[in-house]
């Protein structure tokens, strides 16, 4: 017989190289220390970028896990604003809130991602989130709610970047699975916008293309960084090379049950979504 009364081993004690990162207990001596320095890192620059964070054999498990689905994700192909949402309206027709831009991405949503992976496992780690909790210096802070967004694989191809964006929820980590050859480089501005302002010169600018005045960092394969994603605009520059560049998207927020429109959800995820989410209103109603 099985016991199920013990609770499964955290796979954060074995995924993560703790050595350098002590994460499992950050209330003394090393695991302190690295806390405080990623509070210090969020707190002056709006990120933190921690290099080698996985253990090399748990980096090349979830890469493998990665590229084994890839080829029953997505392909999206789709426009949209950088707030992901429907636009106003009301806005005059030249207002850069209109500004739409080209999404091209091979992209697993949550529910394409068995819950027996790795990289599942990974995310719904209590030592990997509360983690990101006390990084973000938060009282409460949640894995996202929704079925589609909460964790995502994102391939970039050669050619593609990914499109100028706000996340819509509010703290993001990301795990680079797979680098580009060249190029590919994640670009933001930390903080750009608050709940009530934004600074539109600043995101302006980078609209326009011009991004000497964004952030960007070297990152090698299995770099996981995190940053406000729902309020820094940011993206990747176009991916070079012969292999598309691999991310594991991982999202979090102050709301315990944060989950996403479904308007929001059919204009990111396309078709697929649409049909489930169709199909579900039918039987509903049916
Ligand atoms: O790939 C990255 O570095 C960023 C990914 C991202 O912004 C997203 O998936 O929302
Ligand atoms: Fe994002």
């Amino acid at each position: 017989m099985t016991d199920t009364s013990q609770s499964k081993r955290d796979v954060a004690l074995d995924f993560v190289d703790l050595d350098r990162y002590p994460i499992a207990d950050l209330d003394n001596g090393p695991g302190a220390e690295l806390l405080a320095q990623c509070q210090l890192s969020i707190d002056t620059n709006g990120w933190c970028n921690l290099d080698g964070f996985l253990h090399s054999k748990a980096l090349k498990q979830v890469n493998s896990e990665a590229n084994a689905l890839l080829p029953t994700a997505e392909i999206l192909h789709v426009k949209r604003n950088i707030y992901q949402g429907a636009i106003d309206p009301s806005l005059p027709d030249d207002d850069p809130r209109r500004r739409e831009f080209i999404h091209s991405a091979v992209q697993l949503a949550d529910d394409q991602i068995p819950a027996e992976s790795g990289l599942k496992q990974l995310y719904q780690s209590e030592i990997l989130t509360e983690f990101v909790r006390r990084v973000q210096m938060k009282d409460q802070l949640y894995r996202c709610a929704d079925e589609f967004q909460a964790l995502n694989v994102v391939a970039l191809q050669p050619g593609s970047g990914h499109a100028w964006h706000y996340d819509t929820t509010e703290c993001t980590v990301t795990l680079l699975l797979q680098a580009a050859e060249k190029g590919g480089e994640f670009t933001f501005i930390p903080n750009s916008r608050t709940d009530s302002d934004e600074d539109r010169e600043a995101v302006d600018r980078l609209l326009d293309g011009d991004l000497s005045h964004a952030q960007t960092f070297a990152r090698g394969a299995g770099t996981l960084t995190l940053f406000r994603g729902g309020y820094s605009l940011h993206g990747v520059t176009k991916v070079e090379g012969d292999r598309p560049r691999i991310t594991a998207t991982m999202t979090y927020d102050e709301q315990p049950d944060r989950e996403i429109g479904d308007e929001i959800n059919i204009r990111i995820y396309g078709k697929r979504v649409e049909n489930i989410l169709a199909s579900r209103k039918a039987e509903a109603t049916g």
